[in-house]
């Protein structure tokens, strides 16, 4: 497909993605019909979220994916991408999921940052906030209101957890679930460059991992996020959540119990899972 698709098409492809999504049934990749292209994809994308806000969820804030190698090379893609997350995805920390509301999910532990500013109304060459100056604490203290420990549930809607760059964009990045932990002041959080990253699924520790994953520091998810954002026609507001990307593989998520993360220097965070069913099998894992 050479660039933009009719409205009708992309129509389609995000009734075709949302209904898999709501039914938990997976669907064929649609690279398989064609080159789809990175516009198109966000625009399916774009669309199933207003049909999400049709049936009333409420935008709450954005994620990065494939913003470490651990998950670039996981999933065989090499390039970072920007989601949507809902209110309805929100699961409270320590609070239960019920996974039968997934296809085959996963779990990985990831920074969060609340912003404190509308990102897209600042300057885009502004140089506190570009990918490699994180000098300037007031700047990054003006965006960034608080940041937490998040874990993200990812439940691919295509066959087998594979997609192509675009297949993933317009799946919403493959966002289901997240979970954040308690916010903390960026100005007392210990200095999040290089900070050990723990998985724990019933009691076993899965992944470790560092916080120097995401972008080489995951404040970097900032200015990464305004770019995409103003490139593929997102908001950035005050008062959203921005989940920087997984900091570790992502692993598969336990039928039932307890998953945690922690993350030195900022805190843990948790999820019981529950709604597995003995008999499934562990197809994707
Ligand atoms: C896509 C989402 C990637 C991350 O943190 O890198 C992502 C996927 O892996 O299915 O959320
Ligand atoms: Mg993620």
């Amino acid at each position: 497909m050479s660039g933009l698709a009719a409205a009708s098409t992309l129509a389609a492809f995000a009734d075709v993605l949302d209904d898999a999504q709501r039914s938990a049934t997976p669907v064929e990749q649609l690279s398989a019909r064609g080159e789809l292209g990175l516009a198109n994809a966000y625009a399916v994308q774009h669309a199933i979220l207003a049909r999400r806000q049709g049936r009333g969820e409420r935008i709450a804030g954005v994620k990065l994916g494939f913003t470490s190698l651990a998950k670039a090379r996981q999933m065989g893609v090499d390039d970072v991408i920007i989601g949507t997350i809902t209110d309805a995805m929100r699961v409270d920390d320590g609070g239960r999921f019920d996974r039968r509301a997934c296809i085959h999910p996963r779990i990985e532990p990831e920074v969060a940052y609340l912003l404190g500013a509308d990102l897209d109304d600042t300057d885009l060459d502004d140089p506190h906030l570009d990918d490699t100056n994180l000098s300037d604490e007031r700047a990054l203290a003006a965006v960034i209101a608080g940041v937490a420990p998040a874990l993200e549930i990812i439940d691919s809607r295509y066959l087998d957890f594979r997609f192509s760059l675009d297949d993933v964009v317009a799946d919403n990045t493959s966002a289901a679930a997240f979970v954040i932990g308690p916010w903390v002041d960026p100005a007392l959080a210990a200095d999040l460059g290089n900070r050990g990253v723990g998985l724990e699924v019933n009691g076993h520790l899965v992944e470790t991992g560092s916080t120097a994953a995401v972008l080489g520091h995951p404040h970097r998810a900032i200015a990464a996020a305004r770019r995409l954002a103003s490139a593929h026609g997102f908001a950035l507001r005050a008062g959203m959540i921005l989940l920087a990307g997984a900091a570790t593989a992502a692993v598969p998520l336990p039928r039932r119990g307890f998953v945690e993360a922690s993350i030195a220097g900022l805190g843990r965070v948790a999820v019981h899972v529950d709604g597995g069913n003995d008999q499934e099998d562990e197809r994707d894992v």
